[in-house]
């Protein structure tokens, strides 16, 4: 902050105080101290949850519910307790182990769908397990289970509740907001007190059974709801969870067919984002790992790998995270040709980025900040496998070069960039090149527009998210920030 001293003095004097000479003032510097000179923030920045939230980066979803048994992909809320008849109790362990063998870090279970029925025995409504028509039934409690798994399995979790509830007859009154709903949720804190995220979906068709009273109910779900309310209420108890959806704190991507914007930002709406929102909010994209609905219906067929793969790169590859559904059938297990494809896909992941060729790369920049009291800037910090050091340059270099160099040439399919976002989301456009001798460089994949990079953006260099190819030879890589919104801060850049 500047003071204007004349300005001051005018003022003073103004307020009928004695005029004081310069030398007599003691004047208080108040610009935040800045010893390790570190870049000013670009707003608007992530909360700590939120960033936490996108490291998860990639992590399964499992619709199980009463419409796993009636075929339905949304109940009317009408259907007898009794039909939930699970052959076995359900088991999210199984669900949980066959996740992380395909490379995802937790996983977000539904608990109550749509249709209100409730996969614990909840005191909010006899909607529930406790009136199952089988003994497995009545032993299931989704949230109880599955928290312990993912917690026993070093894995994220959350829970879907499904706020539009077209079976409870206060749907549409404040009451169930605050009787139902938001007792709900606080139930599901104490199955699971470090939830990273919960789902709260924003479909309401408006028709139900809602006690029998029939009918339809529509409500402006931004008013009835009170989210400020249960917002504030679950992070007082829970910090790290992140409110998707309705909750305002993470968005959309816009689609369920597995794909973000190449040009993607982490505040605004849809698939890109609005470079010029100012409330952070990272795109989740959701999507299916089989070809029919979000329920288990006979099996339906799993995606190619190909198509996965496809999947990846386009949410993960670019700046949103992928949560990706996998339908536990009757039995309340994952079918095993599910269980066989998301292992080859982990496989997959690990053999095409699971080894980072840059960590043995020289790396240097076109500038490089003044280091601080105890933080540098160099380019070493890009390759150094430590998401909290970053590379930056001085405030006016916008338009910097990264150069990362091997002694010997490298096979490579795709680079991957990664934004230090606590200072904000700040690179719009960049391209990259390969160098088979060093000194002469052909810019790669300049069919896809390499604007944006934000969490991370994985660039395929063949320009191809469908063939894998064979790769470039070359011993440079180099990447050119042509424009951002300030000075551009990368924490890594990886290549495969
Ligand atoms: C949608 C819901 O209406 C679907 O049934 C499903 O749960 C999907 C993930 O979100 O909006």
């Amino acid at each position: 902050m500047t003071i204007n001293i004349p300005r001051l003095l005018i003022s003073l004097a103004a307020l009928g105080a004695p005029a004081l000479l310069p030398a007599q003032i003691a004047l208080v510097d108040e610009r935040p101290a800045n010893p390790d000179n570190e870049p000013a923030p670009v707003f608007p920045v992530p909360t700590e949850r939120q960033m936490l939230w996108n490291e998860t980066e990639f992590y399964g979803f499992f619709h199980f519910g009463m419409n796993t048994f009636t075929g339905l992909e949304w109940g009317g809320g009408d259907t007898d307790p009794s039909v939930f008849t699970p052959s076995s109790v359900p088991d999210p362990r199984q669900w949980l182990e066959a996740i992380k063998a395909a490379g995802m870090k937790g996983g977000i279970a539904v608990v109550k769908h749509h249709d209100g029925f409730c996969l614990w025995p909840t005191a909010t409504t006899d909607y529930n397990v406790s009136r199952a028509g089988n003994d497995a039934g009545k032993a299931t409690n989704i949230p109880r289970d599955f928290g312990q798994a993912a917690r026993d399995l070093g894995m994220k979790y959350g829970f879907y509740i499904s706020p539009w509830d077209r079976n409870n007859i206060h749907y549409g009154d404040s009451s169930y907001v605050s009787e139902v709903f938001v007792k709900q949720c606080e139930e599901m804190i104490e199955y699971g007190p470090d939830q990273f995220e919960m789902w709260f979906d924003g479909a309401n068709g408006g028709d139900g059974y809602y006690g029998g009273t029939g009918g339809v109910r529509q409500i402006d779900a931004s008013i009835y709801y009170n989210m400020p309310n249960l917002r504030h209420r679950i992070h007082s108890m829970m910090p790290d969870c992140v409110m998707w959806g309705l909750g305002g704190e993470a968005r959309w991507i816009g689609n369920e067919a597995g794909w973000a914007g190449e040009t993607c930002w982490s505040y605004g709406n849809g698939t890109q984002g609005n470079e010029n929102a100012w409330l952070w909010r990272g795109g989740e994209s959701d999507a299916k790992a089989t070809a029919g609905g979000w329920f288990w219906k006979n099996d339906d067929d799993m995606r190619s790998l190909d198509r996965l793969w496809k999947m990846y790169l386009e949410t993960v590859g670019r700046n949103s995270t992928l949560i990706l559904n996998i339908p536990p059938n009757q039995n309340g297990k994952l079918p095993d040709t599910y269980v066989a494809r998301l292992k080859e896909f982990g496989n997959l992941l690990q053999q095409r980025l699971g080894t980072d060729l840059a960590l043995s790369a020289r790396a240097t920049a076109s500038d490089t900040r003044t280091a601080g009291a105890a933080r540098t800037y160099d380019a070493s910090n890009l390759i150094d496998g430590d998401k909290d050091t970053y590379w930056a340059p001085s405030d006016s270099g916008i338009q910097s070069v990264i150069t990362l160099e091997w002694d010997k040439s490298q096979n490579i399919h795709y680079v991957a960039l990664q934004e230090y976002i606590r200072k904000g989301q700040r690179i719009k456009d960049f391209t990259i090149e390969t160098s088979t001798d060093g000194v002469n460089f052909t810019r790669m994949a300049s069919e896809i527009p390499t604007t944006t990079v934000g969490y991370k953006r994985i660039i395929p260099l063949n320009g191809s998210t469908d063939e894998y190819g064979d790769g470039f030879d070359c011993r440079a890589v180099r990447i050119t920030i042509n424009d951002a919104k300030a000075c551009p801060l990368l924490h890594t850049v990886s290549v495969f």
